[in-house]
C-alpha cells in the first residue's frame, strides 16, 4: 500500500521534508504541495515531482486522494489546520509546536480525543536521532543506575532581530523539554529562567538558561543561545547513579593539517539532524499501514508548549513556576 501525501508549507523545513519524502520513504508518494508563495510550491513540485501544485490548504487536506498530510506552514496556521485534518479523519504530521499557546493544543487534543483515534504526530525529530535514541537504551538497561541530572546545550549560529528570550524558549527550547520529558520518562514539575545580563550584548538571541525539577526528583538545565556564532551545536550529557552518557553529533570526516585536528559544525539544525528526519518520516508512513502510533502525539505538543508558557511566566516574573497541566486522556496511554 502506497501512502499519498500532501505537504501543507513548502519553505526551508516543508521543502526539506519533501525532498526526504520522495528519496528516502519507499511506502509513499507526494501527492500534493501547497504554499502561500505559489511560486515556490511550483518550484518545489518541479524539483521533487510532486504530482500537483493545490491553490490552498483546504485543497490539500479535502482532496480525497491524499492520505495523510504534513504541516509545515507557520506555527500560527498549526491548529486550524490540524483540526481540519482532524475533522476530515485524516492522519497529520505537524511539524513542532502542535501550536503557539497551550490552550490552542488542548482544542486539538479535545478533537483527537473526541474522534477517538490517535491521527496527530508532532515534528519532535529528536526522538528519532540515533544519539538520542542510543542514549535512552542505555538508560533503559540499568546499566548506570537511575538518572540524576540533564545537561542540555543548544546553540545556533546567528537569530532574527526580533527573536527574543520568549521566542528562545517556544520556538527553541521546546526541543529539549520534549526530548527531557521522552528521555527520563516523566514530566516536569517547575521552571525557572535566567538571563545572563551582560552590558552592551544584543538582545535578539541572547542566551536563556532553563533550570527544571522533574516529578521524579531530577534536574534538567538547558542553555539555550541563538546567537552562538561559531556554529549549529547541540549537546547533552545524562549523569545517572553509576555513570555518564554524552550525545555525539554525527562527524563525518576531520581534516588534520598544520598541527591541529579540525571537525566541522553544521549551521544549521538541518544536517546535523537529517538521521532524525529521515527516520521521523519512515517510522511515520510505516505507522499509517500498520496502525501503531510512533513519535510525539498531540499530548506531548501540549505538554511541550505548556511548559514553555511556564518558562515565560518564570522570565516575566523572576522566580520558579510550578507547572500545571491537565490530567492525561486515556488515549495516550
Ligand atoms: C529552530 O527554531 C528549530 O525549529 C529547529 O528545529 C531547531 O533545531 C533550531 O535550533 C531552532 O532554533
Amino acid at each position: 500500500m502506497t501512502i499519498a501525501v500532501g505537504i501543507i508549507g513548502v519553505g526551508v523545513m516543508g521543502a526539506d521534508h519533501a525532498r526526504t519524502l520522495v528519496n528516502h520513504v519507499p511506502g509513499a508518494r507526494l501527492r500534493a504541495v501547497t504554499d502561500a508563495d505559489g511560486a515556490r510550491a511550483r518550484q518545489v513540485a518541479a524539483e521533487t515531482g510532486a504530482e500537483t501544485v493545490a491553490p490552498d490548504p483546504m485543497a490539500v487536506i479535502n482532496d480525497r486522494s491524499v492520505d495523510a498530510v504534513l504541516i509545515a506552514s507557520p506555527d500560527q496556521t498549526h491548529r486550524d489546520l490540524t483540526l481540519t485534518c482532524l475533522a476530515a479523519g485524516k492522519p497529520v504530521l505537524c511539524e513542532k509546536p502542535l501550536a503557539p499557546t497551550a490552550r490552542e493544543c488542548l482544542e486539538v487534543l479535545a478533537a483527537e480525543v473526541k474522534g477517538g483515534r490517535r491521527l496527530v504526530q508532532v515534528g519532535y525529530m529528536r526522538h528519532f536521532d540515533p544519539a538520542y535514541m542510543e542514549m535512552k537504551a542505555k538508560l533503559l538497561s540499568g546499566e548506570l543506575g537511575r538518572a540524576v541530572m540533564l545537561h542540555n546545550f543548544h546553540r545556533n549560529v546567528s537569530a532574527p532581530t526580533w527573536f527574543d528570550a520568549k521566542m528562545a524558549i517556544s520556538n527553541s527550547a521546546v526541543h529539549e523539554i520534549d526530548i527531557s520529558r521522552w528521555l527520563l520518562d516523566t514530566e516536569l514539575t517547575s521552571v525557572q529562567v535566567f538571563k545572563p545580563k551582560i552590558a552592551g550584548m544584543a538582545e535578539n538571541g541572547a542566551p536563556v538558561f532553563l533550570v527544571f525539577e522533574t516529578a521524579k526528583g531530577q534536574i534538567v538545565n538547558v542553555e539555550m543561545f541563538n546567537n552562538a556564532a561559531y556554529g549549529y551545536d547541540v549537546r547533552g550529557e545524562l549523569v545517572c547513579e553509576k555513570g555518564t552518557i554524552s550525545l555525539r553529533s554525527p562527524i563525518h570526516s576531520e581534516v588534520n593539517t598544520g598541527l591541529a585536528s579540525t571537525t566541522f559544525y553544521p549551521a544549521d539544525w538541518r544536517p546535523r539532524f537529517a538521521d532524525a528526519y529521515r527516520l521521523q518520516m519512515q517510522a511515520w508512513i510505516k505507522s499509517l499501514s500498520d496502525g501503531k502510533p510512533v513519535g510525539a502525539s498531540a499530548w506531548d505538543g501540549y505538554v511541550t508548549s505548556a511548559v514553555g508558557e511556564a518558562g515565560h511566566q518564570s522570565l516575566a516574573e523572576g522566580r520558579s513556576v510550578r507547572i500545571a497541566l491537565v490530567p492525561k486522556p486515556g488515549l495516550y496511554d
